[in-house]
């Protein structure tokens, strides 16, 4: 059934249940000098590239890429529309490797028709600190689907991993492939009803009115929590000392040191955003939270193109209580224009989900690790990763 996944090292249906597969690795690693020395082959009429996302004009074939071919709701009425903001920064982590972003080109019109990307992250699963590649932006254009190039691009993916001898990977896709760690759900807290409703993002309740369903998701003017206030670089410490900590608890999740942290979540304009409590008294900051920015466009509505959503990242309470910590988000949110606030059902956020007034989404997100064998899939409270 899955001609190309039944030849890799990952979790096999058939294997499901069976205790006596040992966890961790399922292929030990290669001598480096064993990893294929070239590229895998492409239809003659295509070349591989390594792109360079600091280039302005690379950086824009990529984005006019995935805004016109990414992922699609099933209804097709949303698509992903990644900023070129964000993809810089999702793509140029500490220690990320050039040869990781790969582009498919036209030999003859270089026009770029696909693309896939890595960027190296240590997970921990369980007790074991594991060094991997995170997978993401798979796309292949529309006009050359189901001709088998998907398989060709994660092999090369793979292949160029290998050579930082890396041997494991993190990903998360909305299909069902063999086989998932864990399977979340997405949850959204309306924001912006009349637009979400007018776009068909979301239906007015049985026995609701506009004005009735306007009031329901009104969100106080400004944050209530003493302290609450933007992460600054000189956070970066203590913010990482409290995450560190907190992720801990969880059975996978990513070790994350200071550089990590200003990386992936010192505030970056419409890419991320990060909140912090300083205590009024000791100074001491207590409380974190952070979400990331992920338009879609909307396909097909005469009134609007794009829908704002932001999107849950890492939050710690350890003083001030989630649910509030979560609530303050969601006015800054409101503040900032998002539409939408979206998060999935793993860590603790089932505990502020169904208070806060989010609503179950429709589709599920699967995560996966390759050449990584977990004996249990894990419940999404069990997962304390968030991948872009
Ligand atoms: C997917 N999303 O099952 P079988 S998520 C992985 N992730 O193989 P073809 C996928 N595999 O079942 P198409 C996949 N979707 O026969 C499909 N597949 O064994 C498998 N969509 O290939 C599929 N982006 O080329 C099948 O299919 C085989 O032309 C079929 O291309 C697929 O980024 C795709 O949803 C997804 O652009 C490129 O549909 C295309 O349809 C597309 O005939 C819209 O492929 C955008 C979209 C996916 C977003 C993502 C994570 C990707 C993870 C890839 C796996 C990484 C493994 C680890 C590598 C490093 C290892 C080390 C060390
Ligand atoms: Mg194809």
């Amino acid at each position: 059934r899955h001609k190309f996944w039944e030849t890799q090292p990952v979790g096999q249906f058939k294997d499901i249940g069976d205790t006596s597969l040992p966890e961790g690795p399922i292929e030990p690693p290669t001598t480096l000098s064993e990893v294929k020395q070239e590229p895998y082959n492409l239809p003659n009429l295509y070349e591989w590239i390594s792109c360079d996302i600091d280039s302005e004009e690379m950086c824009t074939e990529v984005y006019d890429l995935l805004t016109h071919n990414y992922v699609e709701d099933d209804e097709t009425m949303f698509r992903f529309n990644y900023s070129k903001e964000f993809l810089r920064w999702a793509l140029r982590p500490p220690g990320y490797y050039k040869s990781w972003h790969i582009g498919v080109r036209v030999r003859s019109s270089k026009k770029l028709v696909a693309f896939i990307t890595g960027v190296p992250a240590r997970i921990r699963v369980r007790d074991n600190v594991v060094t991997m590649a995170e997978i993401n932006f798979l796309c292949v254009h529309k006009k050359l689907r189901s001709k088998r190039l998907a398989p060709v691009m994660i092999k090369e993916v793979t292949r160029r991993v290998h050579l930082e001898n890396i041997w494991q990977a993190a990903y998360t896709a909305g299909v069902v492939l063999p086989t998932p760690i864990s399977t979340c759900q997405y949850w959204h807290r309306t924001l912006n009803p009349k637009k979400l409703i007018d776009v068909g993002f979301s239906r007015l309740g049985a026995r609701m009115t506009m004005s009735r369903t306007i009031k329901l998701y009104r969100l106080p003017d400004s944050t209530s929590t003493p302290g609450f206030r933007k992460m600054e670089l000189h956070d970066v410490p203590a913010v990482a000392r409290l995450l560190r900590n907190y992720l801990n608890q969880f059975e996978v999740a990513p070790d994350l040191d200071e550089n990590d942290v200003e990386h992936w979540l010192l505030p970056t304009e419409n890419v991320v955003d990060s909140y912090v409590v300083e205590s009024p008294g000791s100074h001491k900051i207590t409380d974190f939270s952070s979400f990331y920015s992920l338009p879609s466009s909307i396909l097909g509505n005469q009134n609007y193109s794009i829908l704002k959503a932001a999107y849950s990242f890492y939050n710690v309470a350890t003083k001030t209580p989630l649910l509030q910590l979560m609530n303050d988000v969601l006015i800054v949110a409101k503040q900032k224009d998002y539409d939408v606030f979206n998060a999935l059902d793993i860590m603790q956020n089932e505990s502020f989900l169904k208070e806060l007034k989010f609503g179950p989404g429709d589709g599920k997100l699967h995560y996966y690790l390759y050449n990584y064998r977990l004996r249990n899939a894990l419940k999404p409270m069990e997962l304390g990763l968030v991948l872009l």
